[in-house]
């Protein structure tokens, strides 16, 4: 009798312990998520200041303590910042391409040949560029039916799907970091990263370091008051050393601001963060939204 007694006071007390950890985790799971919510709306009230026009990268209403636990943090920059990858599988331009896939340690008839499956990717005919590119025969040799899809690409997904391409990802894990299909066409001096302007442009990588330096003022830091922007295409292929004969063909290439403006705006509620970005193309010189995606943002100390 005693034994049944204990047995049951145990079960109890173990009933009593896991109910109280269940409620416990649902608590705390209930704070997660209205600490979530309030840090997207704190996103998306920086995101409603960041997008007025006459807002600068470094302004100080793009930041904002709406309380200590309470804060929000806009940038913007260009969608330009990046190489648009449709814009480059042109004649012209495909030897750029080229470069790139090169300055990440790529062989010159292997970067010649995925550059020209890419471009055979997106072309309307089944003819190969190149004897190394691939075309509709090859991908149903490798039975895959359907493609090329012959036209450009509507997402970095699909460039994935092109031969090869495995071999890029291989090689720079990153690739997608260099390349939108947003932006105009055109790279921009004053928001683009030193690795990209240096691939693009031919310039040594220290060059393009020094023009990024340059562009981020006394302090170093990008999006900041003091930053000094390009003002004149000249002066930053002058710093970018690019005298030789490749330089003139690079020129079309830059621009000082890409029409293409891309905001990126982190809300926080105590340790909730919500990231929210946001592309805006210009239409008939109006803003209209093109990409709207809330990413995740990791709190200090999470993993
Ligand atoms: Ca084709
Ligand atoms: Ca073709």
């Amino acid at each position: 009798m005693l034994l049944a007694v204990l047995c049951l006071v145990v079960m109890l007390s173990f009933l009593v312990i896991t109910t109280a950890g269940m409620s416990k985790q649902h608590a705390d799971m209930q704070i997660a998520r209205m600490g979530m919510t309030r840090a997207r709306q704190l996103a998306e009230e920086g995101i409603a200041v960041a997008v007025h026009p006459v807002l600068r990268a470094g302004d100080p209403l793009l930041r904002r303590n709406v309380s200590d636990i309470e804060s929000y943090e806009a940038q913007l920059t260009t969608e330009e910042r990046r190489l648009n990858l449709n814009a480059l599988l042109t004649p012209d331009r495909l030897p750029l391409l080229e470069r790139i896939f090169q300055s990440w340690g790529m062989t010159l008839s292997d970067s010649q040949d995925i550059s020209a499956s890419l471009m055979d990717w997106i072309d309307p005919d089944d003819l190969k560029r190149r004897p190394g590119s691939a075309e509709r025969m090859d991908y149903e040799f490798a039975g895959k039916t359907g493609l090329p899809l012959n036209r450009p690409f509507s997402s970095l997904d699909e460039a994935e799907m092109v031969a090869r391409m495995n071999e890029v990802r291989a090689l720079k894990p990153d690739w997608r970091n260099w390349f939108t299909l947003r932006g105009s066409g055109q790279l921009d001096i004053n928001t683009a990263p030193a690795e990209i302007i240096a691939a693009a442009t031919g310039a040594s990588l220290e060059n393009a370091m020094m023009l990024v330096q340059t562009r981020n003022g006394l302090d170093g830091i990008a999006f900041t008051q003091d930053d000094a922007p390009f003002k004149s295409i000249e002066a930053a292929v002058s710093m970018l050393g690019m005298t030789g004969p490749g330089s003139a063909g690079a020129l079309p290439l830059l621009t000082l601001q890409g029409p293409t403006r891309h905001i990126e705006c982190i809300g926080r509620f105590g340790d909730s963060r919500c990231g929210i970005g946001l592309v805006l193309t210009q239409v008939g010189g109006r803003p209209r939204i093109a990409e709207w995606s809330e990413f995740a943002v990791k709190g200090p100390g999470q993993p």
